[in-house]
C-alpha cells in the first residue's frame, strides 16, 4: 500500500507533531482540526502549543509545503486521528470517558473515506473504542465494507495504535519509541505498522486492537499505582522520622527494585486519567487502580497540612505575628522544565496556601510572566527565586532546573517543605 498523502485529524500535543514529523519525510500531510485559529496558526507556519522544537519543524514543513491545516477532512491514503478523551463532564465520581471527539472526528472524516484506506485511531481510548469507530464510520458510509463484518476482504483497514510519547520530549520519542499497533484483523495491522515503520525508528509490535487500547490504560496505571506507593512511603516516613528520598535510593540498590518519586501528586492529562478509564469498565476488579488514585490526589491536602504546620512552628519559635508570615510556593506546572499550569498538583497547593495566607504567599515560577488570575485574586506575588529565598516557610512543589541548581542557605528561624526532594541546602 502507498502512504503518499496522510490526513492527522486532530493537532494538538500528540497530533501536530506527528504531521510534522511525518511532513518532514517529504510526505504530503493534511492536519484537520475544529479550531479554525489552530488551523490558520499552522498555515502561517506558526505553532498554538509549547513543545521544544516543534516550532522550527512546522515552520519548514509548512513553507516546504508538505503540511498544510484545514477544517474539512479531505480524501488521503491514511487518516490518523489524534482527538482528546477526557472524562464526562457530568460523570461526577465515575469518571467515565467521553468518546465524543471520537465520534465526532469519525463522522468527519466518513465523506472522504476511499476504498483502499486506512484509519488509525491514537487518541487514549476505553477498551472496545476502536470497534465503535468502525461502527460509526460503517454507518456513514453504507456504500463501503469493513473489517468487523468483512475481514480481510474489506474496503477499509482500521487499527488502533496508541500514542506514547513523554510531553517536554515528543519530537524524540515520536521517532524513537516502540509502538504497539493493534489492527482489527491481521492485515489492518501489517499495514498500519507498515505506516509507521515509514518514520518510527523503534521497534512496531503487532497485536489486536482491544490490547493495544489497553496496553496504554496499563502503562499509564502501572505508573500512577507506583508513584503512589512512593506518595504514601513519603507520608509514612515523615511519621517515623526516616528520610524518604535516602531510603528510596538504598532501597532502589536491590537488584528487583525500582520505587518511583515521591512528589506533591500526580498530574497531567495522561497518568491521572487513564487509570479511570480502566476502572470505568471494571468497577469492582480495579481496587488497587483506584487506592492509587485516592493516594496521589489525596497527597497535595498532606502537604498543605505539612505547610500549616511549619507555619505555627514558625509563630511558636519567633514570636512573629501571623501578618508577618511569608510562605513561598516555589514551582507551579505539572512536572518540572516545562510551563504546564493545567492538571497541575503543584498549582492546587499553591491556590490553598495562597487561600489560607492571603496576600502572604510568594511564587517562584520561572517559566510564566504572570501568575494566573486565580492565584493574583487571593494576594499571591510572582517574585524571583532570591526574593522568596527570605520567606519564613519555603515549599519545593516543582524541581525545575533553574531553581534546584541553586544551592540556598536555611537560616535558623526558616523552615523548609521539599516535596520533591530535591534542594540543595548548605
Ligand atoms: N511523577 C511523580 N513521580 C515520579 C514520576 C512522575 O510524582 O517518579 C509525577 C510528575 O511530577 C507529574 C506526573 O507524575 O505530575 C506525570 O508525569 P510524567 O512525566 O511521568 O508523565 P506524563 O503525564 O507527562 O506522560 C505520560 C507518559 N507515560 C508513561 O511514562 C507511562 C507518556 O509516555 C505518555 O505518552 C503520556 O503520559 C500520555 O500521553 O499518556
Amino acid at each position: 500500500m502507498e502512504f503518499n498523502t496522510i490526513s492527522v485529524v486532530g493537532l494538538g500535543y500528540i497530533g501536530l507533531p506527528t504531521a510534522a514529523v511525518i511532513a518532514s519525510r517529504k510526505k504530503k500531510v493534511i492536519g484537520v482540526d475544529v479550531n479554525q485559529v489552530a488551523v490558520d496558526t499552522i498555515n502561517e507556519g506558526r505553532i498554538h502549543i509549547v513543545e521544544p522544537e516543534l516550532d522550527m519543524l512546522v515552520h519548514a514543513a509548512v513553507k516546504e509545503g508538505y503540511l498544510r491545516a484545514t477544517t474539512v477532512p479531505e480524501p488521503a491514503d491514511v487518516f490518523l486521528i489524534a482527538v482528546p478523551t477526557p472524562f464526562k463532564a457530568d460523570g461526577g465520581d465515575h469518571h467515565d470517558p467521553d468518546l465524543s471527539y471520537i465520534e465526532a472526528a469519525s463522522k468527519s472524516i466518513a465523506p472522504a473515506l476511499q476504498k483502499g484506506n486506512l484509519v488509525i485511531l491514537e487518541s487514549t481510548s476505553p477498551v472496545g473504542t476502536t470497534e465503535k469507530m468502525v461502527e460509526w464510520l460503517a454507518e456513514a458510509r453504507p456504500d463501503l465494507t469493513f473489517p468487523i463484518t468483512d475481514g480481510e476482504c474489506s474496503d477499509i483497514r482500521i487499527a488502533h495504535c496508541p500514542e506514547r510519547v513523554l510531553p517536554g520530549n515528543i519530537l524524540q520519542e515520536l521517532v524513537s519509541n516502540d509502538r504497539v499497533v493493534g489492527g482489527i484483523t491481521k492485515l489492518c495491522s501489517a499495514l498500519a505498522a507498515g505506516f509507521y515503520s515509514t518514520f518510527v525508528k523503534g521497534e512496531c509490535i503487532v497485536t489486536n486492537a482491544r490490547t493495544a487500547e489497553m496496553c496504554k490504560l496499563t502503562e499509564n496505571s502501572f505508573r500512577d499505582v507506583n508513584i503512589a506507593f512512593a506518595n504514601e512511603m513519603s507520608i509514612i516516613c515523615d511519621e517515623l522520622g526516616v528520610d524518604v528520598w535516602e531510603l528510596i535510593k538504598l532501597a532502589n540498590r536491590h537488584p528487583r527494585v525500582n520505587i518511583l518519586q515521591p512528589g506533591p501528586g500526580v498530574g497531567g492529562h495522561c497518568i491521572a486519567v487513564d487509570p479511570w478509564f480502566i476502572a470505568s469498565q471494571a468497577p469492582n476488579s480495579s481496587q488497587l487502580i483506584k487506592t492509587a488514585r485516592a493516594v496521589n490526589d489525596g497527597k497535595p491536602s498532606w502537604v498543605v497540612n505539612k505547610v500549616k504546620d511549619l507555619v505555627s512552628d514558625v509563630l511558636l519559635a519567633t514570636g512573629k505575628g501571623e501578618h508577618e508570615i511569608r510562605v513561598a510556593c516555589l514551582g507551579l506546572s505539572f512536572k518540572p522544565n516545562i510551563d504546564d499550569l493545567r492538571e497541575s498538583p503543584a498549582m492546587e497547593v499553591a491556590l490553598e496556601i495562597s487561600g489560607l495566607f492571603q496576600d502572604k504567599t510568594l511564587v517562584v515560577e520561572p517559566y510564566v510572566d504572570s501568575l494566573p488570575e486565580s492565584l493574583k485574586n487571593l494576594g499571591a506575588r510572582l517574585v524571583g527565586l532570591s526574593e522568596a529565598l527570605k520567606a519564613d516557610v519555603i515549599v519545593l512543589l516543582v524541581d525545575h532546573k533553574a531553581i534546584v541548581d541553586t544551592s540556598i542557605e536555611i537560616q535558623p528561624h526558616q523552615r523548609v517543605l521539599d516535596t520533591r526532594g530535591a534542594l540543595k541546602k548548605f
